[in-house]
């Protein structure tokens, strides 16, 4: 089919797109022209990248089921830079201009970037399970076949992390060809068994019950656990793990809820003291929480207490190593989290703590320019930890000059080496993440009432207000604080002076048409009733 053909049985017009912070979002049914660009955009974006794989992957994360949306992954697994979102929202505000548009938008885009366009393109796909998945995938498939030198990698369907690792794993591969999705599992799973078998961890200090969401990180734990052997397969199990129920997805489960609700999610009956954890649609987000056994009362254990949990460990194994000096080990947080977490992690452990704006974009990129290890993480529960190539120098260099006889130190080098492979670097990974806990917990032969101890969160409510435009929200200092509307955030200000201990910001979401307004204070009825006023004040 031509060009114009392709346009036409894909593309409709008079939608507006906006690349947000998780790619293109939108309902389903309006997303057939963005997928068709965005298949543009990504060979676009390899040939200019000499042929590099580029990700593209299909998917709405936590939104409903109806919704889906698009995400393009860079060659080295990290989201596509910044300065091309810009291009990607032109080209498909172009196509739903009209065809002509769209071919001059195209043009001028390839001219100005000196691109040609009958260069090879390398391109790696998947989509998460919703129902809207292959038709999307048609269109971005036939966005890709406007070119004619073009090599796709269908993965079918992937979490958002596993799609992250493996375009990542192709471009680092000397034989791309024998790259599947076994890979993924490979790798997790021969870290895992080098760094238990390392502590000699047989069983873990508490079972496990995954919440799925019902969405595809169901199909790929369950894989995971089966190749796994019996330390995990004994001690995990999951809930919520209907992928083709469609209409189930992310429905009173998966991790937005339980982080937002503060509850436990559907299906799962709490037994004091085990640990259980959700994972979003795309299993790129992961929280714990448990049951005391004392009031029986529900305890999150979200991305802060993760940030925390991982950078005790790191910390202790650095200091163990004597490499506390010579490698630089901070943690990266957002507006978001929990005020006595940043307290904790600055005041008790002392390690170095920084704030970005939202999105893992912003977290990633401050790590890697700050740490040589970059522990990130949004309250959500969504991030990794990530390490510097001098990190990885240093330590190759440390083990290969400590003799065996120093068990300890060896060990500890080993650890952290391992633990490194363990985590999914590429991205926020709910599976990698959630090994990567229950490794830690196992190594230090904690319960989940023993990780809640390191703080305790301060009250907080977290509300959503819609405003006719949202993009008079305009905040600086890291999202924490408003330049416009003007003399709003004087208000804010006072408000927050009336409550001890208390924090508020507000800012417009970068995934859904409104407003969040944050509050926290030293009671509950305080941080609700800081979140209602300061929501007054915004709409
Ligand atoms: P927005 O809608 O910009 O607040 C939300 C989450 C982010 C991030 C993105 C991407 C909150 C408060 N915000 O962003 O942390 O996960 O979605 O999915 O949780
Ligand atoms: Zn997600």
């Amino acid at each position: 089919m031509s060009f114009q053909e392709l346009y036409n049985k894909h593309c409709k017009q008079g939608h507006h797109y906006t690349y947000g912070t998780a790619g293109f979002r939108a309902h389903n049914s309006v997303l057939d022209t963005v997928m068709f660009t965005t298949g543009i955009v990504a060979v676009l974006r390899s040939i200019y990248l000499k042929s590099k794989f580029v990700g593209v992957m299909i998917t709405a994360s936590h939104n409903p089921p109806e919704d889906n949306g698009v995400k393009i992954v860079e060659p080295h697994g990290e989201m596509l830079v910044q300065n091309w979102e810009p291009i990607a929202t032109k080209l498909a505000n172009s196509a739903s201009a009209g065809f002509t548009q769209l071919e001059s938008a195209l043009k001028a885009i390839t001219d100005e970037l000196h691109i040609d366009t009958t260069q090879l393109a390398c391109i790696t796909v998947a989509r998460d399970s919703r129902e809207s998945g292959p038709r999307l995938l048609a269109a971005l498939r036939a966005g890709i076949s406007v070119f004619s030198n073009v090599k796709i990698v269908d993965f079918e369907l992937l979490t958002t992390p596993q799609l992250h690792f493996l375009t990542h794993t192709l471009n680092s591969s000397s034989s791309p060809s024998t790259v599947k999705e076994s890979a993924y599992y490979d790798h997790f799973i021969s870290m895992w068994n080098q760094l238990t078998q390392l502590h000699h961890v047989t069983e873990l200090p508490f079972h496990l019950t995954i919440d799925c969401a019902n969405g595809i990180g169901a199909d790929k734990v369950k894989e995971l656990i089966a190749q796994a052997g019996s330390v995990l397969a004994s001690s995990l199990s999951t809930v919520n793990g209907k992928t083709d129920t469609f209409q189930l997805l992310n429905e009173s489960c998966g991790a937005d809820f339980v982080k937002t609700n503060q509850t436990f999610p559907a299906n799962c009956s709490p037994e004091p003291s085990q640990l259980y954890c959700s994972f979003d649609g795309d299993a790129d987000r992961v929280v714990f929480y448990y049951m005391d056994d004392k009031e029986n009362k529900f305890h999150l254990l979200d991305g802060d207490k993760i940030a925390t949990l991982l950078a005790k460990l790191l910390a202790d194994l650095l200091h163990q190593c004597g490499l506390s000096d010579t490698l630089n080990l901070g943690v990266v947080q957002t507006a978001y989290a929990n005020g006595s977490s940043t307290k904790y992690i600055s005041d008790d452990l002392k390690i170095p703590v920084s704030c970005t704006k939202t999105g893992v974009k912003h977290l990633h990129h401050e790590a890697v320019s700050n740490y040589d290890i970059g522990v990130y993480f949004e309250a959500n529960g969504h991030g990794t930890v990530i390490f510097s190539s001098k990190f990885v120098e240093t330590i190759d260099i440390a083990l290969q000059e400590t003799s065996k006889t120093n068990k300890n130190k060896h060990e500890s080098l080993l650890s952290l080496q391992l633990f490194s492979q363990l985590i999914n670097q590429t991205v926020g990974d709910a599976i990698s993440d959630m090994l990567a806990v229950v490794a830690t917990l196992s190594i230090l032969k904690l319960k989940p009432e023993d990780w809640d101890q390191c703080y305790h969160d301060l009250p907080n409510r977290l509300t959503k207000v819609i405003v006719p435009d949202r993009s008079v929200f305009v905040s600086t200092n890291a999202e924490r604080q408003l330049v416009s509307p003007e003399g709003l955030q004087a208000k804010i200000d006072e408000l927050v002076a009336k409550y001890p201990k208390s924090r508020s910001f507000v800012r417009a979401s970068g995934t859904e048409d409104a407003v969040r307004v944050y509050a926290e204070a030293d009671t509950t009825e305080n941080a609700i009733e800081l979140a209602t006023k300061v929501g007054e004040q915004v709409k």
